[in-house]
């Protein structure tokens, strides 16, 4: 999509801290991290939110929670625990309206969310 941020990112026009990609998925470095591990883990093509993404293409769902699983592994946060976000709509603080997993570590995390 032309006015989408996280497209501009997959496309490369817009920088960032690239810590994975290949033909499906793009995972970079969130710009105002939440935990000292906090990781964006995107789709390369465009669905506004999970729930899209999971409609359209289920197994590009699982592979994108699957890649998460192994950059948790990769940023040495597996064995301390780790969180795994996907806002959805603006009530839940969805701002960038291209799906993203949020990867959270390298803290405690505390439960419930606020
Ligand atoms: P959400 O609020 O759940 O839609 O998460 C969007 C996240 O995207 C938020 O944590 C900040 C991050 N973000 C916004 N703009 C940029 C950007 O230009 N670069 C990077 N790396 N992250 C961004």
């Amino acid at each position: 999509m032309s006015d989408c941020l996280f497209c501009a990112i997959v496309a490369g026009d817009i920088p960032a801290d690239i810590v994975h990609r290949d033909d499906d998925a793009v995972a970079f470095r969130d710009i105002d991290p939440q935990a000292p591990v906090h990781i964006l883990v995107i789709p390369t093509s465009h669905h506004a939110n999970a729930t899209e993404l999971a409609a359209a293409d289920p197994a590009a769902a699982g592979g994108l929670l699957a890649l998460a699983g192994s950059i948790a592994e990769s940023e040495g946060i597996a064995d301390s625990g780790y969180r795994i976000v996907t806002n959805t709509g603006e009530g839940a603080g969805q701002s960038v309206h291209h799906v993203h997993f949020h990867l959270l570590g390298g803290r405690d995390l505390q439960w419930p969310p606020g």
